[in-house]
């Protein structure tokens, strides 16, 4: 019996990185190329969402109505949320096993933390994908990017989700339709090339940095073992780049294996 084991896609990052414009787009780019694919929702606080989840975490759990029961800020009333779903997880985990689809994505709320820096995240994480295989897309908003800074800084954010999370990890920049063709260049520069963002970063620095340029290469050169790639969620600039890294690290650069045999068969 051939039965199909889908490859996750976890979609992370800050708030308003793209995550849920990408994990539309990136569902369309999917299904126009033939794959079979779903999406999970697991923020509990987005009102409207530009593409149908398959599973959404608004069934179980409203951000909302948790806010106002216990009388939260819109923070502590999302990990409540997520909290409470960590110790149901079982019927929204029965619902993503029904689906029968080649890839899942899965669409996390903006307050990075909960999936990054607390329990519960991780834990519905792992307990919806199971044995899987999964790919965790690590968003940077391209413009925030420009300054090298705060790309040093949002590339260490996703190393330290990447020691949470612990699944193969992608950084994706994403927004590039709003640099200029100077911008665009410049950011490719530093996300290319670690001697130039740690050479820029010390340059820019407005603070006493504790580390010498070689130590920030040092470091930096560590964190470019992470993938990169610049893509546009308007016009899907860079998606087939982005389908290829994805396709390396889940399916060793082929496509979706349709024929991948039930190990439990
Ligand atoms: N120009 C441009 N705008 C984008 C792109 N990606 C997202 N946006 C816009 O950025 C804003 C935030 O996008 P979302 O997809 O909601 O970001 P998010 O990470 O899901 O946000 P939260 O879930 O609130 O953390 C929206 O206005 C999007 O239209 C992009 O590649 N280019
Ligand atoms: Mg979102």
């Amino acid at each position: 019996m051939v039965v199909k084991i889908p490859y996750y896609i976890i979609v992370l990052g800050t708030a308003g990185s793209g995550k849920t414009t990408l994990t539309s787009m990136l569902m369309n780019y999917l299904d126009s190329h033939q794959m079979d694919v779903a999406a999970v929702n697991l923020d509990p606080a987005v009102e409207e969402l530009p593409y149908n989840p398959d599973v959404d975490i608004r069934e179980w759990v409203d951000a909302r109505e948790v806010m106002v029961k216990r009388g939260l800020g819109p923070n502590g009333a999302l990990i409540a949320s997520v909290d409470m779903l960590a110790l149901n997880i079982g019927e929204l985990k029965d619902e993503v096993d029904s689906l029968k689809s080649n890839y899942i994505i899965i669409d996390t709320p903006g307050q990075l933390e909960i999936f990054a820096f607390r329990d519960s995240g991780p834990v519905v994480l792992r307990t919806i994908i199971g044995d899987s295989k999964a790919v965790s897309l690590f968003l940077i908003d391209g413009l925030y990017a420009l300054k090298p800074s705060n790309l040093f800084s949002a590339m260490l954010l996703s190393a330290s989700t990447f020691f949470r999370i612990k699944y193969p990890q992608i950084n994706v920049f994403t927004k590039i339709d709003l640099l200029s063709e100077a911008e665009y260049s410049g950011l490719l520069s530093m996300i290319e090339n670690p001697e130039e963002l740690a050479s820029r970063v010390v340059e820019d620095a407005d603070i006493n940095l504790m580390w010498s340029s070689e130590e920030v290469y040092g470091l930096a050169e560590k964190l470019y073992s992470f993938e990169s790639v610049p893509v546009s969620n308007n016009s899907g600039q860079g998606f087939d780049d982005l389908y290829a890294l994805i396709q390396r690290v889940l399916a060793g650069g082929e496509d979706y294996l349709t024929e991948e045999p039930n190990p439990l068969l």
